[in-house]
């Protein structure tokens, strides 16, 4: 599935990226479910859907959202509701190409959709993922599918090339706060490239590879589905952050019950009460004063 040059990218840059991941009548059938979601949530005037293992709302709303002007800017775990997502990341080219990388046993840890439609403010503060999910040994790997064409003008992604082989506090005054502390920001813009693409290329993305984007100052829709996976005998250290009734599941190869032990050192996250990836790191979300 991944060349040879495709991997030594990954394992050089902390990232690669690989075209035509999902067909075109894939991603119109996640983006009908999508569609959906965005049409009921102009029913809501704040974040909605406790229906997850910890209660916290599926469905993120930026502030300023309104049934007038829906700004739906997350789903969290779309698996959960839609065998759709099931399909397309439980099942063929997606959990192939991460076993290629960290493989062949490869299991699912959560997922969700990020949404930056034009005239929303949503950014993503730099950081790493592995702080959120801490795990015995750093074989994880998030891959993030274009929905949409993907360009500077619409808030694409940035990755820091090589930033997977450094480590930096997600933590301020003992307390988590999902990102890297801001000073370092004009560091990492310096240093970021940002990841392009046509809609249905797939971006593979090291644990611990630093990354971030502003907001879609476009016309143009960015839709983008990420899903974390790590080796089967990548054991947790806490609990999920964004927990779904499918962690841990099989998606390639075959599980383990023996933990590969390679972490030396790891901040352990605080729990925190926000239901918001956003809010975490600063956004408000609609209905909030
Ligand atoms: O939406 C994006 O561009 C990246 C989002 C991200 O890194 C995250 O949700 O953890």
């Amino acid at each position: 599935m991944l060349s040879e040059d495709q991997t030594n990218h990954f394992w050089e840059h902390g990232y690669v990226v690989a075209s035509a991941a999902a067909a075109p009548e894939v991603r119109e059938t996640l983006l009908g479910e999508f569609n959906t979601w965005r049409e009921e949530s102009r029913e809501h005037d704040a974040n909605y859907g406790f229906d997850t293992v910890d209660g916290k709302a599926r469905f993120d709303l930026e502030e300023g959202h309104s049934a007038e002007h829906p700004k739906l800017r997350r789903v969290a775990n779309p698996v959960d509701i839609s065998e759709a997502y099931r399909r397309v990341l439980f099942e063929g080219t997606i959990p192939e190409m991460v076993a290629d990388l960290i493989g062949p046993d490869v299991k699912f840890h959560h997922c969700k959709l990020n949404i930056k439609m034009p005239g929303m403010d949503t950014r993503v503060e730099y950081h790493q993922d592995h702080p959120y999910d801490p795990h015995t040994n750093d074989d994880m790997v998030a891959i993030l599918l274009l929905l949409d064409d993907m360009s500077e003008e619409n808030g694409c992604l940035r990755v820091v090339p090589g930033s997977h082989c450094e480590r930096y506090s997600h933590f301020k005054d003992d307390e988590f706060t999902g990102m890297t502390t801001p000073e370092l920001y004009d560091n990492f813009q310096a240093r970021s490239v940002p990841v392009e693409g046509n809609a249905g290329d797939v971006c593979l993305m090291h644990t611990w590879t630093v990354h971030g984007g502003g907001p879609n100052r476009s016309n143009k829709v960015r839709r983008l589905l990420i899903c974390d996976y790590n080796a089967a005998d990548a054991f947790p250290l806490t609990t999920p952050a964004i927990p779904s009734p499918h962690n841990g599941r099989i998606v390639h190869g075959k599980s383990t019950r023996i933990a590969r032990l390679t972490q030396t050192e790891v901040e352990i996250r605080t729990p925190y009460k926000d239901d918001s990836f956003f809010g975490l790191t600063g956004q408000k979300a609609a209905g909030e004063s």
